[in-house]
């Protein structure tokens, strides 16, 4: 039998070969939570829709054509693929296109790029080699069909498309309009289309800016002003606490709470944080959250200098670095402040350049004014040790008073150290991540420790105020087996949003009334308070976040994916537990949670306005 006769078109081989292998992926490379067999139904059927949408346009090209159309194709949807996994093996997130575009950081990157590569990865193009070699040979699997044939193997596209959407919308009501999570949008159409939606969403958001007007900032006020507190700057005792003292801020780099009080093979993994919570001299909220999204570090300064909420795509240091704000370093420079941030990296990571000096720092330290050597440095690059140590001659030269922020780098995912400077033996767990955690976990705890001492010796430590704020989490869910055996317990939805819990210590050299307070806050409140202890009045400020020494203060803190903790309930994934327990409360769970839900939703949509539509412009901060 000639071969001609059994032959199948390529591009129909390409379809069923692609997104089978896709499927697979999906299934087994990325870690989607898949809750009923609805879902895994959608997620066999969309990586075929989106792989027939994308080969069955070859039918429309001369059969030459065709071949390459198809090698082409595959090569780069597989590409596509092979990058979100890498992406998704660090952050358990996808690409967006503002996060594109970061392309210094991805420079920066290759250390933990190699980390993320695994041998199996291979097998993403298996199917690419096979329908490169198929299409050389010459077996005519191109077709070549009249128009009618043209016009149906088009319309099936659109058949497979609205199937899956309508799928999709039964699955997840509103999927489109709200977005919040990627995975969703990934799972249910597939992640070629997902790219799609993201592109149309990236051309909306940039013509918003355009179509802003100064209408809808007085909304914004009028709730801001109706949910914060009143009078909030003089309602504590510690307001003015901090009065005319420097200001020195760190941020500590992926530091979870979980680190606090941890041991390995009976070695304390933090002693000198573990020590500093507990002081007279310092005030711990231990119940405090990070709010960043897929900015990490940056989102964290962003949270912190504004009050508002991150962008669920992309970094705002990156995306909207020229629009109007009220930052801290601002308010503080107009109130006498030198301001300055040491950072020992590439100075447009994270777009912080521009960034820092729209938002008014005096100074930033980078990496050139660092002296870093082979001997001094490793990960990400100078060892937080020597960056201490080399920053207190800057620092000595500050106008006073100053606000100063440290952004440390040691602690940084893959969390890799030379083992002649580890002073805590590794965990043993299946995760290489969370093994090392512990071991630069403890290097920047001695870091800081050194630190101390060294504002001690340069005349600096009396007359200033020291904050500690960890930026983010440092273990993705990714390692929620290995996290699972570590803490004892099963990592569900409730137990990874109390792992977002990361240090805020505010210490106060010769004060005495230092406690643990357990109120709920999170970044977001960071501004407030600190102007409240610096006894800087702010009143006209539109912040999202509260003074944490308020009484009145708002009760739950938003993370960026829809999630919240209040002072009664843990709300993520549709689901409210109750914060005391950890129990699902199903009955009622519409009910309790409900109301914060709205609230959650509408203040994360007003600082999404504010930030596409640069809606501060339109506002006198000075009125
Ligand atoms: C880079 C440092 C780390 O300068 O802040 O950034 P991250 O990856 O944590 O966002
Ligand atoms: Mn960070």
């Amino acid at each position: 039998m000639h071969i001609s006769k059994l032959r199948m078109p390529l591009f129909i081989l390409a379809t069923l070969l692609f997104g089978i292998k896709t499927y697979f992926v999906y299934r087994f490379m990325f870690d989607l939570s898949i809750e009923n067999a609805m879902q895994e139904f959608i997620l066999f059927v969309n990586p075929i829709a989106s792989a027939y949408l994308i080969f069955a346009i070859s039918v429309w090209l001369k059969p030459k054509k065709q071949m390459k159309y198809l090698r082409w194709t595959s090569l780069i949807g597989s590409l596509i693929l092979f990058l979100n996994l890498i992406f998704y093996r660090n952050f358990t997130d996808f690409i967006t296109i503002p996060v594109l575009f970061q392309g210094n950081n991805a420079a920066d990157l290759t250390g933990s790029f190699l980390t993320l590569l695994h041998l199996e990865d291979v097998l993403i193009f298996l199917d690419v080699a096979l329908i490169w070699y198929l299409s050389k040979q010459k077996f005519n699997l191109d077709v070549s069909l009249p128009k009618r044939g043209k016009i149906a193997a088009t319309a099936v596209t659109f058949l497979l498309l609205a199937g899956n959407v309508v799928l999709a919308e039964m699955e997840r009501p509103m999927l489109f309009v709200r977005a919040f999570d990627r995975e969703y949008l990934v799972k249910n159409i597939g992640i070629y289309n997902y790219h799609i939606y993201d592109a149309t969403m990236q051309t909306k958001t940039k013509a918003q800016r355009v179509l802003a007007d100064g209408s809808e900032i007085s909304e914004i006020e009028s709730y801001l002003k109706e949910h914060s507190p009143d009078g909030q700057q003089k309602s504590s005792d510690l307001y003015g606490v901090a009065e005319d003292k420097n200001v020195i801020f760190v941020s500590v780099e992926s530091f979870q709470n979980f680190l606090f009080d941890a041991e390995i093979n009976g070695t304390e993994a933090t002693p000198f944080l573990n020590d500093l919570k507990e002081r007279k001299d310092t005030i711990w909220f231990k119940n405090f959250y990070h709010q960043t999204a897929q900015g990490k570090t940056s989102d964290s300064e962003f949270i912190v200098e504004n009050s508002l909420y991150p962008l669920g795509r992309g970094s705002v240091y990156f995306t909207h670095a020229q629009n109007e704000y009220n930052s801290l370093p601002e308010v503080l420079n107009e109130d006498g402040y030198e301001t300055s941030v040491f950072h020992a990296n590439n100075k447009s990571f994270w777009n912080r350049d521009v960034m820092y000096d729209n938002i008014g720092y005096d100074q930033f330290y980078d990496e050139q004014s660092y002296q870093v050597t082979p001997e001094n440095s490793f990960g990400w690059g100078l060892e937080d040790k020597a960056f201490f140590e080399q920053s207190i001659k800057y620092l000595q030269s500050q106008k006073q008073p100053f606000y100063s922020k440290f952004i440390t780098l040691t602690h940084h995912f893959p969390f890799e150290m030379p083992q002649d400077k580890a002073n805590i033996d590794q965990y043993d767990s299946g995760s290489k991540t969370l093994n090392h955690y512990f071991q630069t976990a403890r290097y920047t705890d001695e870091a800081l420790e050194q630190f101390f001492q060294q504002l001690k010796d340069a005349g600096l430590y009396e007359d200033s105020i020291i904050v500690l704020m960890g930026d983010h989490y440092g273990i993705s869910e990714f390692h929620n087996k290995a996290m699972s055996q570590f803490l004892g317990k099963e990592v569900d939805g409730y137990e990874h949003v109390q792992l977002q819990r990361v240090p805020f210590m505010v210490h106060i050299p010769g004060y005495e009334n230092g406690e643990i307070r357990e109120e709920v806050v999170g970044q977001i409140d960071v501004k407030p308070t600190l102007l409240h202890l610096l006894g800087i009045d702010n009143k006209n400020d539109l912040t999202f976040g509260d003074n944490m020494f308020d009484e009145n203060r708002k009760d739950f803190i938003a993370m960026r994916d829809g999630s919240f903790v209040s002072e009664d309930y843990v709300f993520t994934n549709g689901t409210c537990y109750d914060r005391e327990s950890g129990e699902q409360r199903v009955e009622e769970k519409a009910e309790a949670c409900q109301p914060i839900k709205e609230r959650v939703d509408q203040e994360l949509n007003y600082s999404d306005n504010i930030i596409y539509g640069d809606l501060f412009r339109f506002y006198n901060f000075k009125q």
